[in-house]
């Protein structure tokens, strides 16, 4: 039987967004950013002088293109699975080298907007009109459980780029890396970016951009709650405010209610109360190191075959194996 509580939910969104605000201290989950305009908003963040990570990675696979096509080929070919594609900007630059090199794989890009796969797919076949590709949305929970269900005749090399990771606290990053684990055979890779622990303030500068754009992504889990529950959140009146931490090495995103004041959230029948100063907590961006890389592996069952950085040792793409 389902308590009045749980009927009074349209989604998902709607529930975490219940419980979320009416926690103490208050929290939302950063996987609520990425509706259309989050989509758009984080492309933009991809391009800021200050977001490291994405230029990082690039000059990672650009220079290690041939060694990473090499080690991904296998006899029979293999299916190139990567993990919320995006625009696919720096997986393009190993789909070029595949292809130069005349390799046999599937390209199969998952993610969970279709906008972001059908707008994929059309670029990718109009650069190179031979290539296999099949897009598939979904959620990553729901994608690796497929995955591992199905009845496997090729290698599957496994491709999760951007630090995406890196929204998980360590113990959900060990359940997704044993997900993962579980749908893999032996001769299956996995490749996968984790940002490094570097200078505290260069890793905040990465959330705290000057042209604001991180603040106006962090702010629209705020105007997507306005939209899509009718709601009465006045962004002016809460800051964007991002903590590194270098103990730990978590970077921590806060919206921040800069006056006592209530919200109204009309479809959920609830009204919020923020205390002067009080916070919202809305991402974690977990920075990395190759003790820490090297012990989620482990907790999860895979090993570390090899891994590649950029000349600062800003980012690092491991390559893992069962
Ligand atoms: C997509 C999770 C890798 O945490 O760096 C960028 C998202 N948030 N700026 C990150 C993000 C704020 C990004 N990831």
């Amino acid at each position: 039987m389902k308590s009045n509580q749980e009927t009074k939910f349209k989604n998902t969104f709607e529930e975490e967004v219940y419980e979320g605000l009416t926690a103490f201290p208050k929290y939302l989950s950063s996987k609520y950013f990425y509706d259309k305009k989050g989509d758009k908003l984080f492309q933009k963040i991809m391009a800021l002088p200050e977001y490291y990570l994405t230029e990082c990675e690039r000059t990672i696979i650009e220079e290690n293109k041939a060694d990473i096509s090499n080690l991904f080929s296998g006899d029979a070919g293999f299916d190139l699975v990567e993990l919320g594609a995006g625009d696919g900007k720096k997986t393009k630059i190993l789909l070029q080298e595949l292809i130069e090199t005349k390799r046999n794989f599937t390209y199969k890009p998952i993610d969970i907007s279709q906008n972001v796969l059908d707008e994929l797919e059309e670029d990718v076949l109009n650069r190179w009109p031979s290539i296999n590709i099949e897009t598939e949305q979904g959620t990553y929970f729901n994608i690796l459980k497929k995955l591992s269900e199905q009845q496997k005749d090729r290698k599957m090399v496994i491709v999760v780029l951007g630090s995406n990771i890196g929204n998980l606290p360590h113990k959900y990053a060990v359940e997704f890396l044993t997900t993962i684990r579980k749908s893999m055979q032996p001769e299956d890779l996995l490749f996968m970016g984790f940002d490094q622990k570097k200078d505290p303030q260069v890793i905040l500068n990465a959330y705290n951009d000057s042209q604001g754009v991180t603040e106006e992504f962090n702010k629209n889990l705020l105007s997507r709650i306005n939209e899509e529950m009718n709601a009465n959140f006045d962004l002016q009146k809460f800051n964007h405010w991002p903590v590194y931490d270098p103990e730990n090495g978590t970077t921590k995103s806060y919206l921040v209610s800069t006056e006592d004041q209530t919200v109204t959230l009309q479809n959920l029948d609830l009204d919020i109360h923020f205390s002067a100063w009080e916070s919202i907590h809305t991402e974690i961006s977990q920075k990395y190191d190759d003790v820490i890389v090297n012990w989620l592996a482990q907790e999860a069952g895979l090993v570390v075959e090899k891994q590649y950085s950029d000349p600062k040792n800003y980012f690092t793409d491991y390559i893992f194996r069962i």
